[in-house]
């Protein structure tokens, strides 16, 4: 340095030691503005498995994510970013902070059981020096109890002849629900609002089988027919139900095939 200073132009000629101070001075300025540390989530692993509720307006809160840079200034000035499934969630940095929330409702009963999301942590240093971090976590979306169970029919009908088995089921009713666990737990049975017909008959509340109960009459052949109502409710709190007619037509005994109970 010295050496390529042109005569009359250097106006001071420090000593030596005054150079050594001087830069040793701007390294030690020079290292606190550098950009040492990357961003730190703090609990990542703590993410993994949290959960959001299906069928909620767009915009519900789901997580909020907190990573820590030791560097000073916008070094560590840490904003966070969503790499995949932006079309379901958004996260927005405020205050230190990075806020998920959905973008959508959510349908754990359609296609959304759940995600994988990775959030980047970078701090603000110019893009080549920038650090970041990355933290990927799932997220489960719980059920609620927002379908009632469904009739695999509109409408049930069997014919019985007046000399049916009672060992032998008449005929089976069955109902499935798109919600899960208990939300999805069916129980089966008959309405009270024909006495008369449905003291005839009973059903098995796990099975959906219906049993003849009551011995029948010769006179009823032809002549009769049992209108019931079949219910299926499930163990949501509270629970869904749904109802489906059943009609089961009295015929004279030997004018049904051995296996007439099939459906
Ligand atoms: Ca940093
Ligand atoms: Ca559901
Ligand atoms: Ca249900």
């Amino acid at each position: 340095m010295y050496a390529t200073c042109p005569g009359y132009r250097c106006r001071t000629n420090r000593p030596v030691y005054e150079s050594q101070t001087s830069s040793s001075h701007s390294l030690l300025t020079s290292l606190q503005t550098r950009n040492t540390h990357k961003p730190i989530f703090n609990e990542c692993s703590a993410l993994d498995g949290i959960s959001v509720t299906e069928n909620r307006t767009a915009g519900l809160s789901v997580v909020m994510m907190t990573a820590s840079d030791e560097d000073q200034g916008v070094n560590g000035q840490v904003t966070y970013h969503l790499l995949n499934d932006l079309e379901t969630f958004a996260i927005e940095t405020k205050t230190g902070h990075g806020y998920i929330t959905t973008t959508r409702m959510l349908d754990r009963d359609g296609e959304d059981r759940e995600f994988f999301l990775t959030v980047i942590a970078r701090d603000g240093a110019p893009p080549d020096e920038a650090l970041q971090e990355a933290c990927t976590f799932k997220i489960i979306v719980d059920d609620i109890n927002d379908n009632p169970p469904n009739f695999d029919k509109p409408l049930y009908e069997q014919n019985i002849a007046t000399d049916h088995n009672r060992e032998t089921a008449v005929l089976r009713v069955t109902a499935t629900d798109i919600d899960t666990l208990e939300n999805a737990d069916i129980t089966y049975t008959l309405d009270n609002t024909n006495s008369d017909d449905s003291s005839y008959f009973s059903i098995n509340e796990n099975t959906g089988i219906i049993n003849l109960v009551k011995p029948l009459d010769d006179s009823m052949a032809s002549v009769k027919t049992f209108e019931l109502v079949a219910r299926a409710t499930d163990k949501g709190r509270p629970p869904l139900t749904n109802t489906v007619p059943v009609k089961v037509m009295v015929v004279s005994s030997g004018s049904l095939p051995a296996h007439h109970h099939s459906n």
